[in-house]
């Protein structure tokens, strides 16, 4: 497990000085996951808050070696360059230790990108993958993606006579990646950060591709104050709307498992997208949201073995 002193004495490969919103959850994700690292990485970020606030021309924020690709192909990139690293390593021109990372908002990765991203898994790159997922197209307007949750207010699904908020599930992203039969997938929590930094330490020091899906709370999308980042974090684990678990080597482990779990409302209420769902007329609406969350926990602990 990783010790808080060591960590403070690493310099963040990710600087002070970004410009992304105060309190956002994918830069605490971001420094996170580089924190577990040893070596040195270069990353590759498709388009999304995350690469056009920490690349404003002609800064940047990056302590490493950083390419900006299209929206669609962050991992494709990533792959290309890992295979020119291992191709050079063979000829003898290149003996240094260093690792390949990729990341995308749920966007980036869950919509527009999962095609790049199925492809470089199936090629059995040695690179890691991390999306943050902050549940919408953030960095345009706030827009629904795939992994928006159903009954969130986003400006392309509006809540109002017509529809309350987005109509349909999210996507089981951590789920389609775990078919891919990679080494290492996994769910994380930026609350949970000594399981995320173990977990990001396990997929950069396990040989082939490697998957992270951290939710990424934003203020700004979620509509909550900026100081609740970390709360929003754990209210999401606590009410097993985002539970946390492994995938390694096809084996599934459950690393964590709330004492008295929350009813959904309570990660709900502290978020102003999910206002108009805690009215009498969306009760069975929300009544609906919390059966799939316990239909989807029932399956993770058969899954995990924690279940008969
Ligand atoms: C092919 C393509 N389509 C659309 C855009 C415009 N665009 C830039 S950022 C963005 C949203 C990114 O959303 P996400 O990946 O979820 O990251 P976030 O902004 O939420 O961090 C869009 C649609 C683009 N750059 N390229
Ligand atoms: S809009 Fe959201 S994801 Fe984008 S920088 Fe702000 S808090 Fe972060």
């Amino acid at each position: 497990m990783a010790k808080l002193k060591e960590l403070t004495k690493k310099q963040d490969v990710l600087s002070p000085g970004h410009r992304l919103c105060a309190g956002c959850g994918a830069s605490i994700a971001v420094r996170q996951v580089l924190s577990a690292c040893d070596d040195p990485v270069v990353v590759a970020s498709a388009t999304g808050c995350l690469e056009v606030a920490t690349t404003i021309y002609p800064y940047t924020s990056w302590r490493s070696s950083f390419i900006h690709n299209a929206f669609e192909n962050a991992a494709a990139t990533i792959s290309g360059v890992e295979a020119m690293y291992q191709s050079l390593k063979k000829q003898g021109k290149i003996d240094k230790e260093i690792k390949f990372i990729s990341f995308g908002g749920d966007g980036g990765t869950y919509d527009i990108g999962l095609q790049s991203l199925s492809g470089a898994l199936e090629r059995g790159h040695d690179f890691v993958y991390v999306c943050y997922d902050n549940e919408a197209y953030m960095n345009t307007g706030i827009q629904r993606s795939s992994a928006t949750p159903r009954g969130a207010w986003t400006t392309t699904t509006p809540c109002g006579k017509v529809i309350p908020g987005k109509t349909q599930y999210r996507k089981d992203l951590t789920g389609i990646i775990a078919a891919h039969k990679i080494p290492y997938v996994t769910q994380a929590s930026i609350w949970r950060w000594n399981d995320l930094i173990d977990k990001a330490h396990k997929a950069f020091y396990t040989k082939g591709p490697a998957f992270l899906n951290v939710l990424s709370p934003c203020p700004r999308g979620w509509r909550f104050p900026s100081e609740d980042t970390i709360k929003m974090a754990k209210l999401s684990v606590q009410t097993n709307f985002w539970p946390l678990y492994e995938v390694e080597n096809g084996k599934w482990k459950l690393n964590y498992k709330p004492k008295e779990r929350l009813p959904v409302t309570e990660w709900m209420k502290p978020q102003g997208r999910y206002k108009h769902l805690l009215t009498p007329e969306n009760k069975s609406l929300v009544e609906e949201i919390q059966q799939d969350i316990d239909d989807n926990w029932e399956r993770l602990l058969t899954l995990c073995g924690e279940k008969q």
